[in-house]
């Protein structure tokens, strides 16, 4: 049979009203799914995000199948198979004989750039649809971002609210006010109930592809098990119902908390299923609404979540699309330092980084504090380059793409891009993660010392964090009550803080015993 359009559908496309599938027709169309050794292996991803990735590919391949697509579905163990997304559709080319191929943009810039020399490659037209799961088109952000100064993610979240009308009364914020942060800092206590994310036991598609990762991937980092994520769309939609019904409504109040042990609090571990496609976002930001207005959930839990939704989620795309390539390569603190082997073995004796680390390795996720103020914050305070701790975010958790993990990481988190994203850096120092957690008590280092070999390594690194990038830090205006404090200290103060972080410092690059 000579299929007229080969349909393109890559592992984060798996909506069935993705926008190339609204173009395509079940009777002459061909859809093209492959699993290649590029997209695994080009960060080293964990254990988990491929087994995930493939299950949900595989299972979404049944269910076009049952809708009545013709689906070319090229596994990972195809002795044929050429280990790329241009190899591959290079051989389904030969196979099919396509007079078009058709996909909705990718996610990541290197996937684009591939797609984009198809045409000429092949000597097959490629037609590049919208990506219409985003609630904001990259020209309309490009049109927002135009003329202004700051982009800033407030400015753009209220726009969004305006523009999709979630949580307004006629033209106004319900409740008064568009942002209910002030209320969302509560810290978590041992006798709360937390009753964690949905778990799905693996069928055996899932235990077969859980058996390939384990063979095929053995060096790559993070446990496989307990593998209980969802990876069909109605598995996501329970989730999606657990979070709403029983995580939702505490969700505001305990959004910046964390508990040693407690590796999901009151948060939604919707991130993997919704960047994959399982979920769709307006949808969800609509259903945590009805909670809402029905009285189930307080306003403060609803507007936090559909801010990060519609707010930080599309403004992180959009920052993406609108910087890349150049955004990947920014380094405005010029931090050169190599990562330390401790993101990967958790062998530290920093408590809150071997619990985020230990609990990144067995489930492939950690929530947004942790992933800012503790793994995040210390990689920018130690100064290591930016472009090492990208691809470890990259790498370990299963709902990255770069799309949305580059500016978080870059922007937010390591400060690279010198502001255009965070007004300021979020460095901190002990206090904060001790007022937030409980992680601190069981920690060989001392949380109120501030200098010196028992000292927190938090507390000395924000002040030689601050006094090193001086030059280019001095200037932002919410830094300036730090610096103030920085100048009033005594000199011999500042040069304990300086010494220790040397002596850290030094330990850190292998150059004298110290922490590992
Ligand atoms: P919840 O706390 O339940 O939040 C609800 C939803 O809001 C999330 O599912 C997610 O879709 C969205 N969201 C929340 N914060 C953000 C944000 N800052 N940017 C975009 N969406 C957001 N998120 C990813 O989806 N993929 C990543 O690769 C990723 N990398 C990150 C790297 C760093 C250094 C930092 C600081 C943050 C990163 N985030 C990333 C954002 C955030 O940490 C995760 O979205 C969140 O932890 C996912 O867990 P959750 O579903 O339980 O989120
Ligand atoms: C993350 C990932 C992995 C691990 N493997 C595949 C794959 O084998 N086939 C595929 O189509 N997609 C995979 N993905 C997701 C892609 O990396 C993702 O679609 C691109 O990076 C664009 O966002
Ligand atoms: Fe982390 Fe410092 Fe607390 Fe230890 S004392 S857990 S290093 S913040």
């Amino acid at each position: 049979m000579s299929a007229r359009q080969l349909i393109l559908i890559l592992g984060d496309q798996l909506s069935l009203d993705l926008s190339a599938l609204t173009v395509a027709d079940q009777r002459n169309d061909r859809i093209l799914m492959c699993e290649v050794q590029e997209e695994a292996t080009y960060v080293p991803h964990h254990k988990k995000k491929i087994a995930f990735v493939f299950s949900a590919m595989r299972h979404f391949a049944d269910r076009l199948r049952l809708e009545g697509w013709a689906v070319d579905y090229v596994p990972f163990d195809d002795p044929a198979n050429t280990g790329s997304f241009s190899g591959e559709v290079n051989r389904a080319i030969e196979r099919n004989r396509p007079n078009k191929i058709v996909l909705t943009e990718p996610g990541e810039w290197r996937v684009l750039a591939q797609v984009e020399a198809w045409q000429e490659r092949f000597g097959v037209p490629v037609d590049i649809r919208a990506d219409r799961r985003f609630l904001c088109s990259r020209a309309e952000f490009a049109e927002w971002a135009a003329g202004r100064k700051l982009l800033r993610m407030e400015h753009f979240y209220r726009e969004m609210r305006r523009r999709t009308g979630l949580l307004m009364d006629g033209g106004k914020p319900v409740g008064g006010k568009w942002n209910f942060d002030a209320d969302n800092r509560k810290a978590a206590a041992r006798d709360l109930f937390m009753p964690g994310p949905a778990r799905f036991e693996p069928d055996t598609l899932t235990r077969w592809v859980i058996n390939l990762v384990d063979e095929r991937f053995s060096r790559h980092f993070g446990d496989l098990e307990p593998f209980w994520f969802a990876v069909t769309q109605e598995q996501a939609e329970a989730a999606l119902n657990h979070f709403l019904k029983h995580t939702l409504p505490s969700f505001g109040d305990y959004q910046d908390a964390m508990l040693s042990g407690e590796r999901f609090l009151y948060h939604s571990v919707l991130s993997v299923y919704i960047n994959a496609g399982l979920l769709d976002p307006l949808d969800i930001c609509r259903r945590v609404e009805a909670e809402y207005r029905g009285g189930r959930v307080p306003i403060n839990s609803a507007e936090g979540f559909i801010r990060q939704i519609i707010g930080w989620r599309e403004y992180v795309r959009g920052i993406y699309w609108l910087k890349m390539p150049q955004y990947g390569e920014s380094n405005f603190l010029e931090a050169k330092r190599a990562l330390p082997p401790f993101y990967w073995t958790a062998d530290t004796d920093m408590a809150c980084i071997r619990e985020a680390v230990s609990q990144t390795r067995e489930e492939a996720y950690a929530h947004h504090i942790q992933r800012l103020m503790v793994t995040g914050n210390f990689a920018m305070l130690a100064g290591i380059d930016p472009r090492e701790v990208h691809e470890w975010y990259l790498a370990v958790y299963a709902d990255a793409y770069e799309w949305v993990e580059l500016p978080n990481t870059m922007g937010m988190s390591q400060f690279a891009d010198g502001g255009l994203l965070g007004s300021k850096p979020y460095a901190a120092g002990g206090n904060y993660i001790n007022r937030m957690s409980d992680y601190c008590d069981a920690c060989r280092y001392n949380v109120s010392q501030k200098t010196g070999k028992d000292a927190c390594p938090f507390n000395y690194l924000y002040w030689d964090f601050l006094a090193r990038n001086e030059p280019k830090l001095r200037g932002n205006p919410r830094l300036a009550k730090a610096y103030s404090t920085w100048q009033r200290m005594s000199k011999d103060r500042q040069q304990a803080y300086r010494e220790s972080a040397v002596w850290f410092l030094n330990a850190l690059d292998g150059r004298s015993p110290a922490d590992k």
